[in-house]
Protein backbone atom coordinates (compact mmCIF):
# COMPACT_ATOMS: atom_id res chain seq x y z
CA UNK A 1 0.00 0.00 0.00
CA UNK A 2 1.65 3.66 -0.97
CA UNK A 3 1.17 5.71 2.15
CA UNK A 4 2.74 8.79 3.13
CA UNK A 5 5.45 8.97 5.50
CA UNK A 6 3.25 11.21 7.99
CA UNK A 7 0.88 7.85 7.44
CA UNK A 8 3.61 6.01 8.60
CA UNK A 9 4.69 7.21 11.79
CA UNK A 10 0.71 8.50 12.39
CA UNK A 11 -0.02 4.58 12.56
CA UNK A 12 2.03 3.73 15.68
CA UNK A 13 0.03 6.70 17.50
CA UNK A 14 -1.51 4.92 20.73
CA UNK A 15 -4.36 7.13 21.18
CA UNK A 16 -4.48 7.93 25.00
CA UNK A 17 -7.23 6.17 27.03
CA UNK A 18 -9.03 7.89 29.55
CA UNK A 19 -8.37 5.78 33.08
CA UNK A 20 -11.99 4.84 33.24
CA UNK A 21 -11.86 2.68 29.75
CA UNK A 22 -8.65 0.87 30.73
CA UNK A 23 -9.02 -2.76 31.08
CA UNK A 24 -11.93 -3.60 33.08
CA UNK A 25 -14.50 -1.52 33.97
CA UNK A 26 -17.28 -1.42 36.27
CA UNK A 27 -20.70 0.59 35.29
CA UNK A 28 -21.97 2.92 37.34
CA UNK A 29 -26.15 4.22 36.86
CA UNK A 30 -27.54 7.01 37.68
CA UNK A 31 -31.34 8.19 38.38
CA UNK A 32 -33.92 7.66 35.45
CA UNK A 33 -33.89 10.39 33.05
CA UNK A 34 -36.64 12.35 31.28
CA UNK A 35 -36.35 13.40 27.88
CA UNK A 36 -35.85 16.94 27.00
CA UNK A 37 -39.16 17.82 26.03
CA UNK A 38 -42.33 16.72 25.26
CA UNK A 39 -41.81 14.19 28.05
CA UNK A 40 -45.42 11.98 27.13
CA UNK A 41 -45.05 11.91 23.57
CA UNK A 42 -41.21 10.67 23.55
CA UNK A 43 -42.49 7.90 26.56
CA UNK A 44 -45.22 6.68 24.50
CA UNK A 45 -43.13 6.46 21.16
CA UNK A 46 -40.26 4.61 22.95
CA UNK A 47 -41.88 1.95 26.06
CA UNK A 48 -38.93 0.45 26.19
CA UNK A 49 -35.97 2.59 25.84
CA UNK A 50 -37.34 6.11 27.98
CA UNK A 51 -36.21 6.68 31.32
CA UNK A 52 -33.07 4.73 31.27
CA UNK A 53 -30.49 5.63 33.45
CA UNK A 54 -27.40 7.57 32.51
CA UNK A 55 -24.09 5.38 32.96
CA UNK A 56 -20.38 6.01 34.02
CA UNK A 57 -17.67 3.88 33.66
CA UNK A 58 -15.18 3.41 36.41
CA UNK A 59 -12.00 1.42 36.56
CA UNK A 60 -12.29 -2.07 38.52
CA UNK A 61 -9.43 -4.76 39.81
CA UNK A 62 -12.42 -7.14 39.84
CA UNK A 63 -11.71 -10.10 37.02
CA UNK A 64 -14.45 -10.16 34.30
CA UNK A 65 -15.07 -13.02 31.69
CA UNK A 66 -16.88 -11.66 28.31
CA UNK A 67 -18.42 -13.77 25.68
CA UNK A 68 -17.83 -13.82 22.02
CA UNK A 69 -20.52 -11.67 20.93
CA UNK A 70 -20.54 -10.53 16.74
CA UNK A 71 -20.76 -7.13 16.37
CA UNK A 72 -22.09 -4.84 13.02
CA UNK A 73 -20.46 -0.97 12.85
CA UNK A 74 -22.21 1.50 10.00
CA UNK A 75 -20.53 5.18 9.55
CA UNK A 76 -23.75 7.62 8.73
CA UNK A 77 -23.79 10.70 6.90
CA UNK A 78 -20.97 13.26 6.29
CA UNK A 79 -17.04 12.26 6.98
CA UNK A 80 -15.89 13.23 10.24
CA UNK A 81 -11.93 12.92 11.20
CA UNK A 82 -11.68 10.25 13.61
CA UNK A 83 -14.29 7.82 12.65
CA UNK A 84 -11.51 4.85 11.71
CA UNK A 85 -10.77 5.16 15.42
CA UNK A 86 -14.20 4.54 16.66
CA UNK A 87 -14.00 1.60 14.81
CA UNK A 88 -10.42 0.87 15.92
CA UNK A 89 -11.57 1.58 19.30
CA UNK A 90 -14.69 -0.43 19.42
CA UNK A 91 -12.54 -3.55 17.61
CA UNK A 92 -9.49 -3.56 20.27
CA UNK A 93 -12.14 -3.59 22.93
CA UNK A 94 -13.97 -6.53 21.75
CA UNK A 95 -11.15 -8.22 20.92
CA UNK A 96 -9.57 -7.35 24.55
CA UNK A 97 -12.77 -8.44 26.30
CA UNK A 98 -12.83 -11.88 24.18
CA UNK A 99 -10.75 -12.70 21.16
CA UNK A 100 -13.31 -14.83 19.40
CA UNK A 101 -16.14 -12.03 19.05
CA UNK A 102 -15.98 -10.51 15.35
CA UNK A 103 -16.84 -7.41 14.01
CA UNK A 104 -18.62 -6.45 10.78
CA UNK A 105 -18.78 -3.51 8.88
CA UNK A 106 -21.71 -2.59 6.97
CA UNK A 107 -20.38 -0.57 3.46
CA UNK A 108 -21.38 2.67 2.33
CA UNK A 109 -23.63 3.36 5.34
CA UNK A 110 -26.93 2.70 7.04
CA UNK A 111 -27.70 1.27 3.21
CA UNK A 112 -25.97 -1.61 3.76
CA UNK A 113 -27.31 -3.47 6.63
CA UNK A 114 -30.51 -3.05 4.39
CA UNK A 115 -29.12 -4.06 1.82
CA UNK A 116 -26.82 -6.43 3.43
CA UNK A 117 -23.72 -5.44 2.24
CA UNK A 118 -20.89 -6.03 4.71
CA UNK A 119 -17.37 -7.34 5.15
CA UNK A 120 -15.33 -8.71 8.32
CA UNK A 121 -12.95 -6.14 9.98
CA UNK A 122 -10.04 -8.23 10.80
CA UNK A 123 -6.85 -6.90 12.47
CA UNK A 124 -5.05 -6.72 9.82
CA UNK A 125 -7.27 -4.29 7.76
CA UNK A 126 -7.54 -2.22 10.81
CA UNK A 127 -4.19 -1.87 11.49
CA UNK A 128 -4.30 -0.03 7.83
CA UNK A 129 -6.59 2.57 8.98
CA UNK A 130 -5.68 3.28 12.55
CA UNK A 131 -5.77 7.51 12.86
CA UNK A 132 -6.35 7.99 9.72
CA UNK A 133 -9.04 10.79 8.43
CA UNK A 134 -11.74 9.28 6.12
CA UNK A 135 -14.32 6.99 6.08
CA UNK A 136 -13.09 5.11 3.05
CA UNK A 137 -12.46 1.58 5.49
CA UNK A 138 -16.11 0.90 5.16
CA UNK A 139 -17.73 3.85 3.44
CA UNK A 140 -20.71 5.98 4.00
CA UNK A 141 -24.04 6.80 3.15
CA UNK A 142 -27.06 8.81 3.74
CA UNK A 143 -29.74 6.62 3.84
CA UNK A 144 -32.21 6.89 6.32
CA UNK A 145 -33.05 3.45 8.67
CA UNK A 146 -36.77 5.02 9.10
CA UNK A 147 -39.09 2.02 7.88
CA UNK A 148 -40.17 -1.16 9.65
CA UNK A 149 -39.15 -2.87 6.07
CA UNK A 150 -35.73 -2.03 6.92
CA UNK A 151 -35.37 -2.50 10.57
CA UNK A 152 -37.23 -6.16 9.33
CA UNK A 153 -34.21 -6.86 6.84
CA UNK A 154 -31.36 -5.56 8.81
CA UNK A 155 -33.00 -8.28 10.95
CA UNK A 156 -32.05 -11.09 8.79
CA UNK A 157 -28.26 -9.73 8.35
CA UNK A 158 -27.77 -10.32 12.17
CA UNK A 159 -29.22 -13.21 12.56
CA UNK A 160 -27.40 -14.86 9.66
CA UNK A 161 -24.03 -13.27 10.84
CA UNK A 162 -25.23 -14.16 14.66
CA UNK A 163 -24.50 -10.56 15.57
CA UNK A 164 -26.06 -9.09 18.71
CA UNK A 165 -25.71 -5.45 18.36
CA UNK A 166 -24.89 -2.74 16.13
CA UNK A 167 -23.24 0.76 16.40
CA UNK A 168 -24.25 3.24 14.53
CA UNK A 169 -21.75 6.21 14.06
CA UNK A 170 -23.64 9.68 13.10
CA UNK A 171 -25.12 13.25 13.20
CA UNK A 172 -28.71 14.16 15.27
CA UNK A 173 -30.77 12.27 12.62
CA UNK A 174 -28.87 9.05 12.37
CA UNK A 175 -28.22 8.71 16.34
CA UNK A 176 -32.41 9.29 16.48
CA UNK A 177 -33.29 6.49 14.04
CA UNK A 178 -30.83 4.74 15.69
CA UNK A 179 -33.20 4.83 18.89
CA UNK A 180 -35.89 3.90 16.85
CA UNK A 181 -33.88 1.03 15.33
CA UNK A 182 -32.98 0.14 19.25
CA UNK A 183 -36.94 0.62 20.46
CA UNK A 184 -38.05 -1.60 17.56
CA UNK A 185 -35.61 -4.35 18.05
CA UNK A 186 -36.40 -4.40 22.22
CA UNK A 187 -40.36 -4.39 21.32
CA UNK A 188 -39.73 -7.27 19.39
CA UNK A 189 -37.42 -9.02 21.34
CA UNK A 190 -35.01 -9.20 18.72
CA UNK A 191 -31.95 -9.83 20.50
CA UNK A 192 -30.21 -6.68 18.68
CA UNK A 193 -28.74 -3.93 20.52
CA UNK A 194 -28.06 -0.56 19.24
CA UNK A 195 -25.66 2.32 20.30
CA UNK A 196 -24.69 5.39 19.05
CA UNK A 197 -21.98 7.31 18.68
CA UNK A 198 -21.70 11.65 18.47
CA UNK A 199 -20.17 12.83 14.69
CA UNK A 200 -20.08 15.60 12.47
CA UNK A 201 -17.93 18.19 11.76
CA UNK A 202 -20.56 20.69 12.11
CA UNK A 203 -20.84 20.56 15.91
CA UNK A 204 -24.63 20.50 16.16
CA UNK A 205 -24.76 17.72 18.55
CA UNK A 206 -23.97 18.44 21.87
CA UNK A 207 -25.83 19.05 25.06
CA UNK A 208 -25.32 18.60 28.44
CA UNK A 209 -24.04 15.45 27.86
CA UNK A 210 -22.19 15.73 24.99
CA UNK A 211 -19.69 18.06 25.33
CA UNK A 212 -18.71 17.99 21.41
CA UNK A 213 -19.57 15.53 18.42
CA UNK A 214 -16.00 14.09 16.63
CA UNK A 215 -14.90 15.43 13.76
CA UNK A 216 -15.68 19.47 14.68
CA UNK A 217 -11.89 19.54 16.51
CA UNK A 218 -9.78 18.53 13.58
CA UNK A 219 -12.30 20.46 10.34
CA UNK A 220 -11.93 23.62 12.49
CA UNK A 221 -8.16 23.21 12.98
CA UNK A 222 -7.93 22.58 9.29
CA UNK A 223 -10.12 25.71 8.31
CA UNK A 224 -8.43 27.81 10.33
CA UNK A 225 -5.13 26.78 9.16
CA UNK A 226 -6.37 28.23 5.76
CA UNK A 227 -7.84 31.16 6.62
CA UNK A 228 -4.53 32.48 8.67
CA UNK A 229 -2.72 31.44 5.69
CA UNK A 230 -5.32 33.62 3.41
CA UNK A 231 -5.13 36.72 6.48
CA UNK A 232 -1.22 36.35 6.19
CA UNK A 233 -1.35 36.54 2.10
CA UNK A 234 -3.99 39.23 2.45
CA UNK A 235 -1.78 40.91 4.96
CA UNK A 236 1.23 40.80 2.64
CA UNK A 237 -0.23 41.95 -0.72
CA UNK A 238 -2.69 44.29 0.75
CA UNK A 239 -5.06 44.02 -2.04
CA UNK A 240 -7.79 41.74 -2.09
CA UNK A 241 -10.70 40.95 0.25
CA UNK A 242 -11.47 37.61 0.66
CA UNK A 243 -14.45 36.00 1.26
CA UNK A 244 -14.61 32.55 2.85
CA UNK A 245 -17.37 30.09 3.67
CA UNK A 246 -17.12 27.41 6.02
CA UNK A 247 -19.05 24.24 5.95
CA UNK A 248 -22.04 23.50 8.40
CA UNK A 249 -25.02 23.02 6.95
CA UNK A 250 -27.04 24.47 9.45
CA UNK A 251 -25.56 25.82 12.70
CA UNK A 252 -22.50 28.64 12.89
CA UNK A 253 -20.27 26.51 15.33
CA UNK A 254 -17.57 26.59 12.45
CA UNK A 255 -17.73 29.69 11.52
CA UNK A 256 -17.55 31.20 14.73
CA UNK A 257 -14.51 28.55 15.92
CA UNK A 258 -12.77 29.63 13.17
CA UNK A 259 -13.34 33.10 13.65
CA UNK A 260 -11.87 32.54 17.32
CA UNK A 261 -8.60 30.82 16.02
CA UNK A 262 -7.89 33.31 13.49
CA UNK A 263 -9.73 36.59 14.44
CA UNK A 264 -11.01 38.08 10.73
CA UNK A 265 -12.11 41.46 9.79
CA UNK A 266 -15.85 40.08 9.66
CA UNK A 267 -17.56 37.00 10.39
CA UNK A 268 -21.42 36.62 10.27
CA UNK A 269 -23.26 34.61 12.87
CA UNK A 270 -26.07 33.20 11.20
CA UNK A 271 -28.48 32.43 14.37
CA UNK A 272 -27.47 36.42 15.07
CA UNK A 273 -28.62 37.33 12.16
CA UNK A 274 -32.13 35.65 12.66
CA UNK A 275 -32.38 36.75 15.78
CA UNK A 276 -31.76 40.28 14.88
CA UNK A 277 -34.41 39.66 12.11
CA UNK A 278 -31.61 41.23 9.71
CA UNK A 279 -32.14 41.59 6.00
CA UNK A 280 -29.66 40.83 3.88
CA UNK A 281 -28.94 44.72 2.85
CA UNK A 282 -28.41 44.68 6.54
CA UNK A 283 -25.45 42.33 6.18
CA UNK A 284 -24.87 43.91 3.25
CA UNK A 285 -24.30 47.43 4.46
CA UNK A 286 -22.55 45.83 7.95
CA UNK A 287 -19.56 44.10 5.55
CA UNK A 288 -19.61 47.39 3.35
CA UNK A 289 -19.29 49.52 6.51
CA UNK A 290 -16.13 47.63 7.49
CA UNK A 291 -14.44 47.53 4.09
CA UNK A 292 -15.07 51.12 3.82
CA UNK A 293 -13.57 51.93 7.14
CA UNK A 294 -10.68 49.84 6.70
CA UNK A 295 -10.15 51.65 3.45
CA UNK A 296 -10.14 55.13 4.93
CA UNK A 297 -7.54 53.71 7.20
CA UNK A 298 -5.47 52.40 3.84
CA UNK A 299 -6.31 48.66 4.03
CA UNK A 300 -7.99 47.76 0.81
CA UNK A 301 -7.60 43.95 2.01
CA UNK A 302 -9.56 41.63 4.90
CA UNK A 303 -11.12 38.38 5.29
CA UNK A 304 -14.66 37.97 5.69
CA UNK A 305 -15.97 34.31 7.33
CA UNK A 306 -19.90 33.45 5.87
CA UNK A 307 -21.19 30.06 7.73
CA UNK A 308 -22.37 27.66 4.68
CA UNK A 309 -25.96 27.89 6.37
CA UNK A 310 -26.52 31.67 6.54
CA UNK A 311 -29.18 32.17 4.21
CA UNK A 312 -31.53 29.88 5.16
CA UNK A 313 -31.53 32.20 8.69
CA UNK A 314 -31.81 35.49 6.98
CA UNK A 315 -35.63 35.89 8.14
CA UNK A 316 -36.90 37.16 4.54
CA UNK A 317 -35.44 34.75 2.76
CA UNK A 318 -36.40 31.90 4.89
CA UNK A 319 -40.30 33.09 4.54
CA UNK A 320 -39.28 32.91 0.45
CA UNK A 321 -37.64 29.58 0.90
CA UNK A 322 -40.67 28.41 2.46
CA UNK A 323 -43.33 29.30 0.15
CA UNK A 324 -40.75 28.34 -2.65
CA UNK A 325 -41.02 24.30 -1.00
CA UNK A 326 -44.36 24.57 -1.01
CA UNK A 327 -45.55 25.91 -4.42
CA UNK A 328 -42.68 23.38 -5.86
CA UNK A 329 -43.67 19.99 -3.87
CA UNK A 330 -46.07 17.39 -5.61
CA UNK A 331 -47.58 14.95 -3.24
CA UNK A 332 -47.04 12.06 -6.05
CA UNK A 333 -49.23 9.69 -4.07
CA UNK A 334 -52.36 11.98 -5.19
CA UNK A 335 -53.53 12.31 -8.83
CA UNK A 336 -53.17 16.10 -8.43
CA UNK A 337 -50.29 15.85 -7.40
CA UNK A 338 -48.98 13.37 -10.56
CA UNK A 339 -50.41 16.14 -12.79
CA UNK A 340 -48.56 19.06 -11.45
CA UNK A 341 -45.43 17.11 -11.31
CA UNK A 342 -45.96 16.48 -15.01
CA UNK A 343 -46.94 20.06 -16.10
CA UNK A 344 -43.62 21.31 -14.26
CA UNK A 345 -42.14 18.39 -15.79
CA UNK A 346 -43.00 19.74 -19.04
CA UNK A 347 -41.76 23.25 -18.31
CA UNK A 348 -38.35 25.13 -20.00
CA UNK A 349 -36.53 26.53 -17.49
CA UNK A 350 -37.59 29.76 -18.31
CA UNK A 351 -41.36 28.59 -18.03
CA UNK A 352 -40.62 27.44 -14.74
CA UNK A 353 -38.76 30.31 -13.30
CA UNK A 354 -42.04 32.56 -14.86
CA UNK A 355 -44.36 30.35 -13.33
CA UNK A 356 -42.70 30.43 -9.83
CA UNK A 357 -42.80 33.89 -9.96
CA UNK A 358 -46.33 33.84 -10.41
CA UNK A 359 -47.62 31.91 -7.48
CA UNK A 360 -45.17 33.82 -5.35
CA UNK A 361 -46.93 36.64 -2.53
CA UNK A 362 -45.73 40.41 -3.91
CA UNK A 363 -43.44 40.28 -0.41
CA UNK A 364 -41.56 36.88 -1.61
CA UNK A 365 -41.49 38.15 -5.13
CA UNK A 366 -39.97 41.06 -4.08
CA UNK A 367 -37.06 39.07 -2.04
CA UNK A 368 -36.37 36.61 -4.34
CA UNK A 369 -35.74 40.18 -7.34
CA UNK A 370 -33.96 41.48 -4.91
CA UNK A 371 -31.23 38.90 -4.98
CA UNK A 372 -28.96 38.90 -8.57
CA UNK A 373 -30.04 36.81 -11.58
CA UNK A 374 -28.12 33.72 -11.19
CA UNK A 375 -29.56 32.86 -7.29
CA UNK A 376 -33.15 33.56 -8.34
CA UNK A 377 -32.24 30.96 -10.86
CA UNK A 378 -30.92 28.76 -8.38
CA UNK A 379 -33.25 29.23 -6.36
CA UNK A 380 -36.13 28.62 -8.51
CA UNK A 381 -34.68 25.52 -10.41
CA UNK A 382 -32.64 23.52 -8.36
CA UNK A 383 -34.53 20.72 -5.82
CA UNK A 384 -32.97 17.86 -4.02
CA UNK A 385 -34.42 14.45 -4.34
CA UNK A 386 -37.69 15.85 -1.84
CA UNK A 387 -38.25 18.83 -4.13
CA UNK A 388 -36.90 21.38 -1.74
CA UNK A 389 -34.32 24.38 -2.77
CA UNK A 390 -30.61 23.20 -2.88
CA UNK A 391 -29.54 26.26 -0.30
CA UNK A 392 -26.10 24.67 0.06
CA UNK A 393 -25.52 25.06 -3.27
CA UNK A 394 -25.98 28.80 -3.17
CA UNK A 395 -22.50 30.54 -3.32
CA UNK A 396 -23.03 32.83 -0.63
CA UNK A 397 -19.43 33.94 -0.66
CA UNK A 398 -20.16 34.95 -4.59
CA UNK A 399 -23.28 36.81 -3.63
CA UNK A 400 -22.39 38.97 -0.50
CA UNK A 401 -19.31 40.07 -2.25
CA UNK A 402 -21.61 41.05 -5.74
CA UNK A 403 -23.90 43.15 -3.47
CA UNK A 404 -21.27 44.43 -1.37
CA UNK A 405 -19.17 45.48 -4.34
CA UNK A 406 -22.81 46.85 -5.74
CA UNK A 407 -23.13 48.83 -2.39
CA UNK A 408 -19.51 50.41 -2.32
CA UNK A 409 -20.27 51.85 -5.81
CA UNK A 410 -23.76 53.66 -4.58
CA UNK A 411 -21.13 54.78 -1.51
CA UNK A 412 -18.79 55.64 -4.53
CA UNK A 413 -21.53 57.69 -6.29
CA UNK A 414 -22.50 59.33 -2.89
CA UNK A 415 -18.58 60.27 -1.97
CA UNK A 416 -18.84 58.07 0.83
CA UNK A 417 -16.33 55.33 -0.08
CA UNK A 418 -13.37 56.22 -1.72
CA UNK A 419 -11.66 52.91 -2.22
CA UNK A 420 -10.45 49.61 -4.48
CA UNK A 421 -12.23 46.42 -3.81
CA UNK A 422 -10.98 43.35 -5.05
CA UNK A 423 -12.88 40.23 -3.82
CA UNK A 424 -11.43 36.82 -4.28
CA UNK A 425 -13.79 33.73 -3.29
CA UNK A 426 -13.06 30.21 -1.10
CA UNK A 427 -15.61 27.25 0.17
CA UNK A 428 -13.64 25.25 2.73
CA UNK A 429 -15.82 21.97 3.38
CA UNK A 430 -14.50 18.68 2.43
CA UNK A 431 -10.78 20.42 2.77
CA UNK A 432 -11.43 19.17 6.50
CA UNK A 433 -13.96 16.77 6.83
CA UNK A 434 -11.08 13.84 6.01
CA UNK A 435 -8.12 16.01 7.22
CA UNK A 436 -5.55 13.10 9.27
CA UNK A 437 -7.62 13.47 12.91
CA UNK A 438 -6.26 15.91 15.12
CA UNK A 439 -4.57 14.34 18.10
CA UNK A 440 -8.18 15.44 20.05
CA UNK A 441 -10.25 13.29 17.62
CA UNK A 442 -8.01 10.36 17.75
CA UNK A 443 -7.97 9.83 21.45
CA UNK A 444 -11.81 10.95 21.42
CA UNK A 445 -12.91 8.40 18.97
CA UNK A 446 -11.45 5.87 19.81
CA UNK A 447 -12.40 6.56 23.57
CA UNK A 448 -15.60 7.14 21.99
CA UNK A 449 -15.81 3.41 20.41
CA UNK A 450 -13.91 1.62 23.84
CA UNK A 451 -17.19 3.05 25.56
CA UNK A 452 -19.58 1.93 22.46
CA UNK A 453 -17.95 -1.79 23.21
CA UNK A 454 -18.14 -1.31 27.03
CA UNK A 455 -21.74 -0.16 26.59
CA UNK A 456 -22.67 -3.32 24.38
CA UNK A 457 -21.00 -5.77 26.53
CA UNK A 458 -23.16 -4.35 29.43
CA UNK A 459 -25.76 -5.08 27.97
CA UNK A 460 -27.16 -1.64 27.23
CA UNK A 461 -29.20 -0.34 24.12
CA UNK A 462 -30.46 2.65 23.11
CA UNK A 463 -27.69 4.79 24.43
CA UNK A 464 -25.22 6.64 23.02
CA UNK A 465 -21.48 6.45 23.71
CA UNK A 466 -20.19 9.64 25.42
CA UNK A 467 -16.46 10.62 26.54
CA UNK A 468 -16.74 13.98 29.21
CA UNK A 469 -14.43 16.49 30.67
CA UNK A 470 -12.28 16.81 27.70
CA UNK A 471 -10.90 19.57 28.48
CA UNK A 472 -8.86 17.74 30.93
CA UNK A 473 -5.73 15.57 29.80
CA UNK A 474 -7.24 13.10 28.67
CA UNK A 475 -6.27 9.99 31.10
CA UNK A 476 -9.13 12.54 33.25
CA UNK A 477 -11.71 11.90 30.55
CA UNK A 478 -14.78 10.30 32.07
CA UNK A 479 -16.44 7.85 29.66
CA UNK A 480 -19.87 6.53 29.85
CA UNK A 481 -23.41 6.35 27.98
CA UNK A 482 -26.41 8.91 27.77
CA UNK A 483 -30.22 7.04 26.98
CA UNK A 484 -31.06 8.85 23.32
CA UNK A 485 -34.49 9.47 24.57
CA UNK A 486 -32.87 11.88 27.10
CA UNK A 487 -32.02 14.22 24.31
CA UNK A 488 -35.42 14.02 22.26
CA UNK A 489 -38.36 15.81 21.93
CA UNK A 490 -41.38 16.59 19.34
CA UNK A 491 -40.36 18.96 16.21
CA UNK A 492 -42.17 19.27 12.63
CA UNK A 493 -40.19 18.07 10.15
CA UNK A 494 -41.92 17.39 6.47
CA UNK A 495 -45.32 18.10 8.03
CA UNK A 496 -45.13 15.47 10.24
CA UNK A 497 -44.27 15.65 14.40
CA UNK A 498 -41.33 13.71 14.90
CA UNK A 499 -39.30 12.61 17.97
CA UNK A 500 -35.82 14.12 17.24
CA UNK A 501 -32.85 14.79 19.04
CA UNK A 502 -32.77 18.64 19.69
CA UNK A 503 -29.96 20.15 17.08
CA UNK A 504 -27.61 22.43 19.01
CA UNK A 505 -27.21 25.91 17.04
CA UNK A 506 -24.97 28.92 18.26
CA UNK A 507 -26.32 30.00 21.76
CA UNK A 508 -25.90 34.54 21.90
CA UNK A 509 -25.72 33.79 25.19
CA UNK A 510 -23.19 31.39 25.40
CA UNK A 511 -19.17 31.75 26.05
CA UNK A 512 -17.81 31.30 22.56
CA UNK A 513 -20.22 33.87 20.88
CA UNK A 514 -19.39 36.53 23.78
CA UNK A 515 -16.07 36.38 23.51
CA UNK A 516 -16.38 36.80 19.88
CA UNK A 517 -18.75 39.93 20.31
CA UNK A 518 -16.62 41.60 22.90
CA UNK A 519 -13.52 41.50 20.35
CA UNK A 520 -15.27 42.05 16.79
CA UNK A 521 -15.09 45.41 16.67
CA UNK A 522 -11.31 45.70 16.80
CA UNK A 523 -10.79 42.67 14.78
CA UNK A 524 -13.05 44.61 12.13
CA UNK A 525 -10.42 47.45 12.33
CA UNK A 526 -7.30 46.04 12.71
CA UNK A 527 -5.05 43.59 11.63
CA UNK A 528 -5.45 41.19 14.23
CA UNK A 529 -4.99 38.08 12.73
CA UNK A 530 -3.85 35.20 14.01
CA UNK A 531 -2.13 32.19 12.11
CA UNK A 532 -2.78 29.22 13.45
CA UNK A 533 -0.18 26.64 11.03
CA UNK A 534 -1.24 23.39 10.57
CA UNK A 535 -2.68 20.57 12.92
CA UNK A 536 0.65 19.32 15.11
CA UNK A 537 0.87 15.45 16.12
CA UNK A 538 3.57 15.57 18.18
CA UNK A 539 5.04 18.27 20.30
CA UNK A 540 4.21 20.12 23.54
CA UNK A 541 0.53 19.31 24.59
CA UNK A 542 -0.74 22.92 24.31
CA UNK A 543 0.07 22.61 20.56
CA UNK A 544 -0.84 19.43 20.17
CA UNK A 545 -3.58 18.63 22.09
CA UNK A 546 -5.42 21.57 22.77
CA UNK A 547 -8.87 21.38 22.62
CA UNK A 548 -11.42 24.12 19.97
CA UNK A 549 -11.63 27.17 21.44
CA UNK A 550 -15.37 26.85 21.27
CA UNK A 551 -14.54 23.73 24.27
CA UNK A 552 -12.47 25.08 25.75
CA UNK A 553 -14.64 28.72 26.78
CA UNK A 554 -17.88 26.68 27.09
CA UNK A 555 -16.29 23.63 29.62
CA UNK A 556 -14.30 27.33 31.82
P1 LIG B 1 -23.29 15.33 8.73
O1 LIG B 1 -24.24 16.19 9.49
O2 LIG B 1 -23.92 14.13 8.15
O3 LIG B 1 -22.09 15.00 9.56
O4 LIG B 1 -22.70 16.14 7.49
C1 LIG B 1 -22.34 17.46 7.62
C2 LIG B 1 -21.91 18.10 6.31
O5 LIG B 1 -20.51 18.01 6.15
C3 LIG B 1 -22.38 19.54 6.27
O6 LIG B 1 -21.44 20.39 6.89
C4 LIG B 1 -22.55 19.78 4.80
O7 LIG B 1 -23.51 20.78 4.58
C5 LIG B 1 -23.03 18.46 4.29
O8 LIG B 1 -22.53 17.49 5.18
C6 LIG B 1 -22.58 18.16 2.91
O9 LIG B 1 -23.17 16.98 2.49
P2 LIG B 1 -22.61 16.03 1.36
O10 LIG B 1 -21.50 15.26 1.97
O11 LIG B 1 -23.75 15.13 1.05
O12 LIG B 1 -22.14 16.87 0.24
Amino acid sequence: MNISNLQKARAAYQPKLPAGLRGNVELHEGAPTQSVGDQDKIREQFPNTYGLPLVDFVPTDAKREYEAINLGVILSGGQAAGGHNVICGLFDELKRQNPNSRLYGFLMGPGGLVDHNYVELTADVIDRYRNTGGFDLIGSGRTKLEEKEQFDKGLEICRKLGISAIVIIGGDDSNTNACVLAEYYAKINAGVRVIGCPKTIDGDLKNDQIETSFGFDTACKTYSELIGNIQRDANSARKYWHFIKLMGRSASHIALECALQTQPNVCIISEEVEQKNMSMNDIVEYIAGIVCQRAADGMNFGTVLIPEGLIEFVPAIKKLIKELNDALSCDEETEEGKEKAAMLAALTDEELVAWVKKSLTAENLATLESLPEGVQRQLCLDRDPHGNVQVSLIETEKLLSELVGKKLDEWKEAKIYNGKFAPLHHFFGYEGRCAAPSNFDADYCYALGTSAAQLVANGKTGYMAIVKNTTAPAEEWRAGGVPITMMMNIERRNGKDKPVIRKALVELDGAPFKEFAAHREEWAKGVCYIYPGPIQYWGPAEVCDAPTRTLALEQA
